[in-house]
């Protein structure tokens, strides 16, 4: 009697099989994160960080990134070529797994470990899904292989297109716009700013990214790697020191590598990254790294005699103060945590960053005096003048002046205090002030007005900072402190609005604001508390209609739309808010129902230090360079 075959231990594989990849369909958020502008990007990392592990098991060193005039992208590689071999189990081409099967691939089982991570490594099947088309091309083998799937579905089957002496993979898909309801226009900028980053982090790959839209194309490749990423974000500064600190550990299956260069700024940089994944919020090996400097600056500080034995400890911030570092470490079983899974939890990564660190940073300074010497001087600095920054709030904490009880006097607050309804205007000039103050709703409506340029905080120090009027009557006015005392539940407005003129001094101020926020108060513009007024451009009267037009693109449209009543029209361009009387002011820039706010977002904080260090640093060249690679993006510059 032929015994029944039962086959009912579906193995996890061929469960997944069984139910294909609607999930993903179903809730793309939860594998790329978001089906925003931030989702449809994470598409193009999924795959390219298939071609970076290829990379890291020593295959592949070059990878192209190419943007078509249908926004469809393509990827390829030269590796050694996905598999073509028939799976045992389920009967179709190893590729086609890695495409059709969610969570497969999980590229190498034996010796080799998946280091990149895209949103940790959901992979080449998530994309599939998620678009209207994927074809992908296999070279290997002497052979090339060619296979089409849609919406996650094979369509066709693993076809022999030609012979190749060549190796390597190629996917091509088109992003769903079912999916991405919002957008599925890609933005070269987010993708070159990425790629860049990915050569930064994985030294020798070529990446090269081809608009085919506009024909812009640039080219990645780091022999240096990270050394040349410190090297690259420290353009602008100055460096405190003539060598980029480097050096790389390993340890089982786990490796790390660091560069450090200080530079006459105030801020500190760090980035931090696991399987290159930029960890923003940090995680052990951050810790690790820390703890380590600060434990070597003080045990060298002393022994040189540069830290008296009666002074105190220098402390973390003290020996991070215009620190620009890069940490970066590859681990086979990444733990990542947090709100944003962008927190590394390995405990055994602290130890082994720190030790790494505490070694590698002493036998520096000790071959390298003269070096460590400048830069342990300024820790130095700074432990004298965060003293002085303490007495100076200390000071003037007793004429509580920057807490919030006692308002500065040119502050004309609101009557709420209930924040999440109130938001405050920081006004230029003490003509559009009082416009400002007079015109506003005074139950939900504080103004600050601004005398004139504020400090530039990007090459000041805290006790410098805490000598300027204006930014003291900012601190007080928002009530939640700086730097370290900063409490975002003292916030007293949910709004900051900046209201600046339309011209290049208010854009000046309006940097200058954000550059203080940036660097002292962060959490405001992560959060999304900074806005930016627009006020309108003309005014335009026909008979007794009265328009306002904040564009000169929407002036045109305007002065068409009118030139059809054959009536006179008069246009007032508008130089300056002070232009405006009170109540046209309210109108058209303040009122909850008419104005046009700006949101303040910094999506990137290595493109913000990057942007903030040239734009506000004191090098000319970079600061010229930037405004020139960027001049194509302003809209109206009234030359
Ligand atoms: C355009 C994107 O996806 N490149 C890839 C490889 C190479 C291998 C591989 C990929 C083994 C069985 C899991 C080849 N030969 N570029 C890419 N290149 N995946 S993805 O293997 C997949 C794993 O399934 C590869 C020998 N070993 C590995």
């Amino acid at each position: 009697m032929a015994k029944e075959k039962v086959q009912n231990n579906y193995d996890a594989e061929q469960i997944q099989v069984l139910e294909g990849l609607e999930p993903v369909r179903k809730r793309p958020g939860m594998y790329i994160g978001s089906t925003g502008p931030k989702g449809l990007h994470h598409l193009v990392y999924e795959i390219v960080d298939n071609s970076v592990d290829e990379a890291l098991a020593g295959y592949c060193t070059e990878i192209g990134v190419i943007i078509h005039k249908d926004n469809s992208i393509t990827v390829e590689d030269n590796g050694r070529g996905m598999p073509v071999d028939t799976h045992p189990k389920l009967g179709i081409p190893a590729v086609e797994v890695i495409h059709t099967v969610l969570h497969a691939g999980g590229k190498f089982g034996g010796g080799g470990y998946k280091v990149s991570g895209g949103l940790h490594g959901v992979g080449a099947s998530v994309v599939n899904a998620l678009s209207t088309r994927m074809e992908v091309e296999v070279r290997r083998d002497g052979k090339i292989y060619a296979q089409a799937y849609e919406k996650g579905k094979t369509v066709t089957g693993l076809e022999e297109k030609g012979n190749s002496r060549k190796t390597g993979s190629k996917s091509t898909f088109w992003p769903d716009p079912e999916i991405f309801t919002e957008t599925t226009e890609y933005s070269y900028d987010t993708l070159m700013h990425r790629l860049r980053e990915t050569a930064f982090l994985n030294k020798g790959i070529k990446i090269t990214l081809k608009d085919e839209r506009t024909g812009t194309s640039d080219e990645f490749h780091y022999e240096g790697g990270i050394k040349e990423f410190v090297a690259f974000q420290n353009q602008s500064k100055e460096p405190l020191h003539k060598d980029i600190i480097y050096f790389e550990f390993k340890r089982d299956n786990c490796e790390g590598e660091v560069a450090i260069q200080y530079t006459d700024r105030y801020n500190e940089f760090i980035l931090a990254y696991a399987n290159n994944i930029n960890t923003v919020e940090g995680g052990t090996h951050l810790i690790g790294f820390k703890s380590a400097l600060t434990k070597v600056f003080n045990d060298y500080g002393r022994k040189a005699k540069y830290i008296k034995d009666n002074e105190q400890p220098l402390t973390g911030d003290d020996v991070r103060e215009g620190i620009t570092a890069i940490v970066s470490v590859k681990l086979a079983e990444p733990e990542f945590e947090g709100q944003t899974k962008a927190k590394l939890g390995n405990t055994e990564m602290r130890g082994f960053v720190e030790s790494a660190t505490v070694e590698n940073m002493t036998y520096f300074f000790e071959e390298n005096p003269d070096q460590a010497r400048v830069i342990i001087d300024k820790a130095i600095r700074a432990a004298r003048a965060r003293e002085a920054a303490r007495k100076a709030r200390d000071l003037t904490r007793r004429k509580s002046v920057l807490d919030s009880h006692s308002l500065p006097g040119k502050l004309a607050d609101c009557s709420s205090n209930d924040p999440a309804q109130t938001e405050i205007f920081l006004v230029e000039g003490d003509s559009a002030g009082g416009s400002a103050i007079d015109g506003r709703d005074r139950t939900r409506q504080a103004i600050l007005p601004l005398r004139g340029k504020i400090l530039n905080v990007e090459k000041a120090r805290l006790d410098k900072i805490l000598n300027s009027d204006e930014i003291k009557n900012m601190i007080t006015a928002f009530g939640c402190g700086i730097g370290k005392d900063f409490d975002i539940e003292k916030l007293r407005y949910h709004k900051i609005i900046i209201m600046t003129d339309a011209d290049v001094d208010g854009a000046h101020i309006r940097t200058l604001l954000l550059t203080f926020f940036f660097r002292y108060m962060p959490a405001l513009i992560e959060q999304g508390y900074v806005y930016a007024a627009q006020p309108p451009l003309f005014q335009v009267k026909q008979g007794k209609d009265i328009y306002y037009t904040y564009s000169d693109r929407e002036q045109e449209a305007l002065l068409a739309g009118l030139a059809k009543n054959k009536q006179k029209v008069s246009i007032q361009r508008y130089k300056g808010l002070g232009e405006m009387d009170a109540e046209q002011l309210y109108d058209t820039t303040m009122s909850f129902e008419h104005r046009t706010l700006i949101q303040i977002t910094v999506d990137d904080a290595t493109r913000a230090d990057e942007i903030f260090s040239t734009l506000m640093g004191d090098k000319v060249a970079p600061r010229k360079k930037f405004i020139e690679d960027n001049a194509k993006y302003v809209k109206n510059i009234d030359i």
